[in-house]
């Protein structure tokens, strides 16, 4: 039954960076080992492999919190410093059973500096208790940027999620936009200059197997699989980070007059020094993406206008998923009631 879930895949224009499929699968704490760091100790992520496909990373208590930045419950995520890619996507399987908040983390550079997909749920309460920011309505998810105590919404969607969904979520970063999607909810949006896909991960708010008060609920939001790709638009084999035409197929990236810009996509080709457009960007990372012009990029078609979109579109296995993972998860609150006994 378990063949149910489809393996997070790379796709046509896309090059593996990065991926991590080794979960610890006895309940083992996932921070500290394998370059996984978290923010928050006194709810440490477990793994977990309930089948043999794969361990499931998770936290194992249902702390809430102050707000970001406060060191408490707000601030349980969980990163890795994954290969820096400009250009790229990141996809991870996701399945939440707990109707509190999660999310996925990116551009994790510290404490009190990262972005994130965050999903609130709808557990109800008052005071957005079951976000860690008021700056977000219950139930819904945004796109957000913490920096320090400060939380910015960049893009946000009255989407949320129904208690057992499962969907393998994707965040691109391509020719200027963010893309983010995760079963009903989707998301386009302008993206800051700065920003890489490194520094990925998990986040979790009041999710977790045990309560505060040490009782087992069984409930948690679970991720497994992270992959980080390069995007290869031209798909001629040189990743958009370092192709000198990223539109045009140029395998050899012959560049005559030396000047970055390759041949292929060069208007202005052996007719003397045109470098020094004065159009770095600052971030580093060599590029020199100066062959702007006709890109219409390519990613809009499942999105929309910027802002906000929610498309309702659902490629899950939602209900099939919920029971095999519900019956694998009794398994695991046994697992855990040894562990703890
Ligand atoms: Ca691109
Ligand atoms: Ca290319
Ligand atoms: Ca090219
Ligand atoms: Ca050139």
């Amino acid at each position: 039954m378990f063949a149910l879930f489809l393996a997070t895949q790379v796709h046509a224009g896309e090059v593996e960076a990065w991926t991590y499929t080794r979960f610890p699968d006895d309940g083992d704490s996932i921070a500290g080992s394998g370059g996984w760091i978290n923010g928050y100790d006194e709810d440490p992520w477990g793994g977990y492999d309930f089948d043999g496909s794969g361990a499931w990373a998770f936290p194992w208590y249902d702390h809430g919190g102050n707000g970001f930045g406060s060191g408490d419950g707000s601030d349980n995520w969980l990163v890795h410093d994954a290969e820096p890619v400009w250009q790229g996507v990141y996809e991870v399987e996701v399945y939440v059973d707990d109707n509190d908040g999660w999310g996925l983390v990116f551009g994790h550079d510290g404490d009190a500096s990262y972005y994130m997909l965050l999903v609130c749920g709808s557990a109800g309460g008052s005071d957005n208790k079951w976000c860690p920011t008021e700056e977000i309505d219950t139930p819904s998810s945004a796109v957000i940027e913490v920096s320090g105590r400060n939380v910015t919404v960049l893009a946000e969607s009255t989407r949320t999620f129904n208690e057992g969904d499962y969907d393998t979520a994707r965040i691109a970063i391509d020719d200027g936009a963010i893309t983010v999607r995760w079963n009903q909810i989707s998301m386009e949006l302008e993206a800051p200059a700065d920003i890489m896909l490194t520094g990925i991960g998990f986040y979790g708010y009041n999710q977790g197997l045990y309560t505060e008060n040490g009782e087992y609920d069984g409930d948690s939001a679970y991720f497994r699989n992270p992959v980080v790709s390069w995007f290869d638009d031209d798909d001629d084999g040189v990743v958009d980070d370092s192709d000198n035409c990223e539109k045009v197929e140029n395998a050899d990236q012959a560049d005559a007059d030396g000047d970055g810009i390759g041949t292929a996509c060069d208007d202005d080709e052996g007719g003397g020094n045109d470098t020094g457009n004065g159009n770095g960007n600052g971030n580093g990372n060599g590029n020199g993406n100066g062959n702007g012009g006709g890109d219409d990029g390519g990613d809009k078609a499942a999105g929309g206008g910027p802002g906000l979109t929610a498309t309702g579109e659902c490629g899950c296995n939602t209900t099939s998923a919920t029971g095999a993972i519900a019956l694998a998860l009794s398994t695991l609150g046994a697992l855990s009631r040894r562990r703890r006994a």
